[in-house]
């Protein structure tokens, strides 16, 4: 390591800069779709990081790669001058992560300390510092406030990162791995996502067909997940620790709080809002009997939901609820290990359109043992299911997941990172091709959004611009799926 990076802190507030790589849509999408499906939700883990250091009385800018180009980024940290740069990742984003941290290094001549989180470096940990070398100081192998604030205390007084849980980190020449940090139990301690550092707040949409009012803000309400999905990447790998509640009452501040400044739609990001009944049951009737105006989009699990709760969810201001289908085979079900079956999908879908809930159900191609066939079936089980909005994508196996730590038996993955973006070109199971999975994507998406009961259905519930414009993009989406072959195939459909 060049300058000693410990040795520039000697000052109590810190300048911080916290940065997500630029990216674009074209990147992850087909041009010819990406209209229809690009998505903004608030980078709430991020957030979270921002709040605790302002919290702590440091200076914090927040450079949203979303939003920027990787040019405009770097003018603007030269400009600020941190001393503490901290760079999110997910799999898609590493090399630009790792670009970045090359870059600052250079503009700061090393005399800055960079360190990386997010999903990718949790999962890859020292080896993100392997492969990015002297560009990276540090890497917070999970929850990173609690961490990030003691690594400050630490940098401010001069002293190493020794004994500093859940951070790998640089010494010299060689690399020392902290133990991980437990994770967080008492959430309520925390303050609310620094969502004041977003600028334009209305920038942060999602998928155009799935909100109601601007702008929207992106919520969470309880941390981790009890399910053991083999593609999902879950902060705790064995879900030892299970879900971690915030209580009614603080999740009722943020959302209050997020009324007062503006937002007039939630989209609640919990794997699934519903996991203790009860709970659910009570913050829907506690929105209602508080008349909070707004609207809001909440995931559950098929088996947690039945129709009081579905009915709550509605009357206390829920337009929509996204279901984890995934499949249309009960084996290939039983394979990810999604613990639900086809019963259940369907007696929750029947219950939220009872209620008036709009419902979105994703599914995923791709599955190991799934053969073109039954892909065909998941495609029909979509349209008999009949949700409001369906998503085909291709099942991802991102590091950290048990997936991926499990190849070899299920398929082959692609090398490539910026490949991790549920499109279709990251995992190969055994018994299909590439070209089959990206096949029954598009035949998906036109058969469920070309039958003329959806558009007839659609074009009855138009009812302002924005359903207009939503409706102009999917068409225009679906113009595409029409005309072009290999549309999800991203080499080809440029
Ligand atoms: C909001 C969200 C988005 C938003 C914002 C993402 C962003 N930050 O730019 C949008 C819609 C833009 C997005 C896009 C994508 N996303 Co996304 N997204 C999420 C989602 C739903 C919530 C993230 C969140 O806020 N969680 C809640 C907070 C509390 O947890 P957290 O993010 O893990 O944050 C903690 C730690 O990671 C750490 N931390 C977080 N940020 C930072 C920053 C620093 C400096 C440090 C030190 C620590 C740190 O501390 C935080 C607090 O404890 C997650 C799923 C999930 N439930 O986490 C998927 C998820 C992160 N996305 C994922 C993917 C694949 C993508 C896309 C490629 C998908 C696509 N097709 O669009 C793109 C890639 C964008 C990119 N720039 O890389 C995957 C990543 C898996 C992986 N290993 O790569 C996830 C995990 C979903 C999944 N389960 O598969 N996404």
């Amino acid at each position: 390591m060049g300058v000693n990076c410990y040795a520039i802190f000697r000052n109590k507030a810190m300048k911080c800069a916290l940065v997500i790589p630029s990216w674009v849509p074209e990147e992850i999408f087909s041009s010819k779709t990406a209209g229809s499906q690009i998505n903004y939700w608030q980078p709430l883990g991020t957030l979270y990081i921002a709040a605790v250091l302002k919290k702590a009385g440091h200076d914090v800018k927040f450079f949203n790669g979303a939003f920027m180009t990787n040019e405009k980024i770097l003018r603007g940290v030269k400009e600020f001058q941190p001393e503490f740069i901290g760079i999110y990742s997910t799999t898609f984003g590493w090399q630009k992560a790792r670009q970045a941290a090359g870059d600052f290094k250079k503009i700061f001549h090393g005399r800055v300390f960079i360190c990386a989180g997010g999903p990718y470096p949790i999962a890859m940990q020292e080896r993100c510092l392997e492969d990015a070398g002297e560009s990276l100081d540090a890497v917070v192998t999970g929850e990173g406030e609690f961490t990030v604030l003691e690594m400050m205390e630490r940098l401010q007084s001069g002293k190493g990162l020794e004994g500093v849980t859940g951070v790998v980190y640089r010494q010299g020449e060689s690399i020392r791995k902290n133990p991980p940090r437990p994770l967080i139990t008492d959430l309520d301690s925390l303050p609310f996502p620094a969502r004041e550092l977003l600028g334009h707040a209305s920038r942060y949409i999602p998928p155009p067909a799935t909100y109601r009012r601007k702008p929207v803000a992106v919520l969470i309400t309880s941390r981790g997940c009890n399910r053991r999905c083999i593609y999902c990447f879950q902060m705790d790998k064995e879900r030892q620790s299970g879900i971690r509640y915030r209580s009614v009452e603080n999740v009722l501040k943020e959302i209050e709080h997020c009324i007062r400044e503006g937002y007039r739609e939630i989209k609640f990001i919990d794997d699934t809002l519903a996991a203790d009944y009860d709970r659910a049951m009570s913050l829907a009737q506690e929105i209602k009997a508080r008349r909070l105006d707004f609207t809001w989009f909440a995931s559950a699990c098929v088996n947690q939901v039945d129709k009081p709760l579905l009915k709550a969810f509605r009357e206390a201001g829920c337009w929509a609820i996204l279901f984890g289908a995934e499949s249309g085979v009960q084996k290939n079900l039983n394979t990810i290990r999604k613990g639900t079956t086809l019963e259940q999908i369907r007696a929750a879908v029947k219950a939220a359109k009872e209620v008036g809930l709009k419902v979105s159900t994703p599914f995923i191609f791709g599955i190991p043992g799934e053969t073109f066939e039954e892909g065909l079936q998941t495609i029909q089980f979509s349209i008999d299911l009949n949700p409001d909005i369906a998503n085909f994508h291709a099942i991802t196996p991102f590091p950290g997941t048990y997936l991926y730590d499990n190849l070899d038996k299920y398929g082959a993955m692609s090398e490539e990172l910026t490949d991790f973006t549920y499109q279709g070109a990251a995992f190969i199971p055994h018994t299909m091709t590439r070209e089959e999975i990206l096949k029954l994507r598009q035949i998906a998406f036109k058969r469920f959004y070309s039958r003329p009961s959806f558009i007839f259905r659609r074009i009855l519930e138009l009812r302002n611009l924005h359903d207009l414009k939503v409706a102009f993009k999917s068409l225009r989406s679906l113009f595409w799926l029409w005309t072009r072959r290999d549309i999800f195939n991203k080499a080809k459909s440029a």
